[in-house]
């Protein structure tokens, strides 16, 4: 049994957005045709503390983009974004959710990052998705969303890791580009650890 995991389809990563992936909207009506098509589907939820420590705001001096030392881990600096209750955090109005879905949040924790919807940065703590699968018989997953270089990456290489057969759909995806080449690093980290990239068309035909 496969189940669809759209990552991070939340306000701030919209344009517009506190944190907004170029593009990141177009993801959107994609999802809504695989949703149709799943019994099972996951959303990650990004869901942080208004003093997270992964914001720039919390660092005296610290700029967006510059990378520190949190907790003995690296972390990039991110805008304020995906406050817990805050419009920003909420997902894509468009999203035809259909009530079936269940969500998985992450980044809770002040003092570390969560890109993956699985664990912590520092695989420290879970956030119960891994069970959650195991426990409804799920062995593959079809990913997409936001953003390709960080919470998609890292999603995807956990996934692989648990044991998951992971088939990422490339075109519902866009990403971040802090560095430019860092979208097509992380797709091609993706595929040598064992994800199948395709593409929607695959599904829906060509018409789009
Ligand atoms: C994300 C940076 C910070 C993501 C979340 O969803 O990819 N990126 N928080
Ligand atoms: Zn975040």
């Amino acid at each position: 049994m496969d189940a669809l995991i759209l990552v991070d389809l939340q306000n701030d990563f919209m344009p517009g957005g506190a944190l907004a992936v170029e593009e990141g909207d177009k993801v959107v009506p994609i999802a809504n045709q695989f949703i149709s098509l799943f019994k099972y589907v996951i959303l990650t939820q990004d869901w942080h503390p208004q003093d997270h420590q992964s914001f720039a705001s919390q660092h005296k001096g610290k700029e967006v983009g510059e990378l520190i030392q949190l907790e003995g881990l690296d972390q990039v600096l991110w805008p304020d974004h995906c406050v817990q209750g805050s419009p920003g955090a909420e997902f894509h109005k468009d999203l035809n959710l259909q009530k079936k879905h269940v969500v998985f949040q992450k980044g809770t924790q002040r003092k570390i990052d969560s890109y993956s919807g699985f664990f912590d940065n520092g695989h420290n703590q879970a956030t119960g998705l891994e069970k959650w699968l195991k426990d409804e018989g799920i062995t593959g997953l079809i990913v997409m969303g936001l953003a390709t270089d960080y919470c998609v990456k890292f999603t995807v290489l956990d996934a692989l890791e648990a044991g998951f057969k992971v088939t990422l759909i490339t075109d519902a995806c866009r990403g971040v580009d802090l560095q430019p080449g860092d979208v097509e690093a992380a797709l091609q980290e993706m595929e040598a650890k064992g994800a199948k990239l395709t593409d929607s068309s695959r599904w829906f035909g060509e018409y789009r």
